[in-house]
């Protein structure tokens, strides 16, 4: 069965019918799927009701066969611990799940030397209004840089650091962040040999090499580039939505921060590890 592909409005991002993750994904969709991940950067594949966690994860498995359990165990999923679960819901008196896992645009895991290839999210219960993932496109904007600016950026490398605003958890001791570590401040996607800007405001600390207030600066332009509308795409949620993204192409903010308690969310994550550090 062939896949039927449709982009998202926003022009990147898209719809993909025609596969069943309840079943084992053939070699030739396999092919398939990888180049369109490619091509698109986030795939959505709609009304996957009624998975269970080893299907999740071998649907993950498609997109690299190295996944990762997060480092937040209490909020492991009890049946696979590289299934996390995001929820605001309560069982008991504890949480159900992790409530917010980022209302801030970052790249899952670019405070590691290997960051997270993907991340794969799949819907259980969400709002009818809110709890949207906002999604950058961070390969549309570099493309539309300044030849002198793609020439600036090019051979720079940033730092990037876990607690770098997330300050209050670390200092409170809730979190051990890794040391700082360096990525390439531009990436190239191995499969359309496209290229993205790498930094983002969360976790990248400094430019390496650069005095600090012109490293702030050059940071500053860059965030203000890539955070223009054009290049932004809120994602509404449906329940049975599996949602796969590259980090290395775009960069994400949940919306749950400020999520009405009454409105229950909880979705099923997961880290397609071993992404380039190219
Ligand atoms: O809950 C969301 O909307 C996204 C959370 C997030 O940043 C992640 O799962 O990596
Ligand atoms: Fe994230």
């Amino acid at each position: 069965m062939s896949l039927n592909i449709e982009p998202f409005e926003r022009g990147f991002g898209a719809y993909v019918r025609g596969v069943d993750f309840s079943k084992p994904v053939s070699d030739a969709l396999h092919d398939e799927l990888i180049d369109a991940f490619g091509t698109h950067h986030i795939l959505s594949f709609p009304d996957q009701h009624g998975l269970g966690t080893d299907e999740v994860v071998a649907a993950s498995r498609v997109f690299g066969p190295e996944m990762e359990p997060h480092v937040f165990t209490q909020y492991h999923h009890p049946d696979e611990p590289l299934v996390m679960v995001l929820s605001n819901r309560l069982k008991g008196d504890k949480p159900a799940g992790l409530k917010d896992a980022g209302s801030f645009w970052h790249s899952d895991v670019a405070y590691k030397p290997e960051p997270a290839k993907a991340t794969m999210l799949y819907a259980l219960e969400v709002p009818d209004v809110g709890g949207d993932t906002l999604f950058c496109d961070l390969t549309a904007a570099y493309d539309d840089l300044s030849d002198t600016m793609k020439a600036r950026l090019d051979g720079l490398k940033a730092w990037h650091f876990y607690a770098h605003q997330k300050r209050d958890l670390f200092e409170t001791g809730q979190v051990q962040s890794p040391p700082e570590c360096l990525h390439p401040v531009v990436r190239t996607n191995p499969i359309s040999g496209r290229k993205a800007i790498y930094i983002t405001p969360s976790y990248t600390v400094r430019i390496d090499g650069l005095p600090e207030d012109e490293s702030d600066q050059l940071m500053q332009e860059i965030f203000e580039h890539c955070l223009q509308d054009k290049y932004r795409m809120d994602y509404h949620w449906h329940t049975g939505d599996v949602l796969v993204w590259d980090n290395a192409a775009v960069m994400h903010t949940a919306t749950t921060k400020n999520l009405d308690p009454s409105k229950h969310r909880t979705l099923w994550r997961t880290i397609i590890s071993g992404g380039p550090t190219f």
